[in-house]
């Protein structure tokens, strides 16, 4: 993989952290910065060393969506560009094998609203907001937004937001559940660095078949969903980490759930 400068690319006890690294703008989204990112989540689904991986934002911002310098006067549909650059990185987040942090250290804005939404794991440090900003601009929440927000919060809170673009701060984004931990700016990096170590000693297989467990639950019915649990239930205890984890369980210690199977 070639790093490139718009995406900072680093890993550390298995967890890849992925830095959207346009600070000036903060880190609004063009092309370039989509694809590499997009790309960089399929080598890290395929790099067995790679056990976690963090997606966060250089300087003050997390993402404030679309770079708003680069659209005019381009040659790609709304459709076509979204069919083309978000949806792809979206849809690559949610399929991934593995687990995928949004370390959403700062503002989070339109389409880097959505982005910071997709994630598995939300994780916010204090000073960060989320603004669902598309109607300021008399657009159409994308990239997932329409999907993800109501499920968390419900229709009419996802509308409110959505119709008024007001800012949502950690406080209230942990008390809606759009976040599951808020961190101290100060030490956000290390915090988050902490919790993605600790998820990366879980056992990676059964968390690979529980993030399609419950993918697939999000858009299913009951009946479906036991039907998929009880197949993916077999491909988990026919895994080393099942012998592993029931053993450790008997000898009285930690399982080791990094060792090779
Ligand atoms: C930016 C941006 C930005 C460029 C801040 N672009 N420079 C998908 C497909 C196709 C087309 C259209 O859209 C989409 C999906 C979308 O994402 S639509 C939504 C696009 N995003 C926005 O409308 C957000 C625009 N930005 C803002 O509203 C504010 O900047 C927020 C609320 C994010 C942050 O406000 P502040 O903290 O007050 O920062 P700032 O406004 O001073 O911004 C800092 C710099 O970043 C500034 O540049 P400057 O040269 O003046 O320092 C901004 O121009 C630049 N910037 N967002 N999206």
């Amino acid at each position: 993989m070639t790093p490139s400068d718009v995406l900072l690319v680093e890993t550390v006890n298995g967890v890849r952290t992925l830095t959207l690294n346009r600070p000036d703008r903060l880190n609004a989204a063009n092309d370039e910065l989509l694809y590499a990112l997009t790309d960089a989540l399929k080598a890290a689904d395929a790099d067995a060393a790679v056990r976690v991986v963090v997606i966060t934002g250089a300087g003050r911002g997390f993402c404030a969506g679309q770079d708003l310098g680069g659209v005019s006067g381009r040659d790609m549909s709304f459709t076509e560009h979204l069919n083309a650059t978000y949806n792809p990185l979206i849809r690559t987040m949610r399929g991934l094998g593995k687990p995928v942090i949004t370390a959403v250290n700062g503002v989070a804005a339109g389409a880097g609203a959505s982005l910071a939404l997709a994630g598995d794991l939300r994780l916010w440090a204090q000073g960060a907001r989320l603004i669902e900003v598309f109607s300021n601009i008399a657009l159409v929440p994308d990239s997932g937004s329409t999907w993800f927000l109501p499920r968390l919060v419900g229709y009419s809170r996802a509308f409110e937001l959505m119709a008024l673009a007001d800012t949502v701060s950690a406080t209230e984004a942990l008390r809606l559940g759009l976040c599951e931990q808020v961190y101290p700016d100060e030490t956000f990096l290390a915090d988050v660095q902490a919790y993605a170590e600790r998820l990366a000693a879980r056992p990676a297989n059964a968390l690979k078949l529980t993030k399609r467990a419950l993918n697939a639950a999000m858009t299913s019915s009951l009946d479906a969903a036991l039907d998929t649990e009880a197949e993916l239930q077999q491909l988990a205890g026919d895994h080393w980490e099942h012998a592993e984890g029931v053993t450790a369980f008997k000898e009285k210690r930690a399982p080791d759930f990094r060792r090779d199977g």
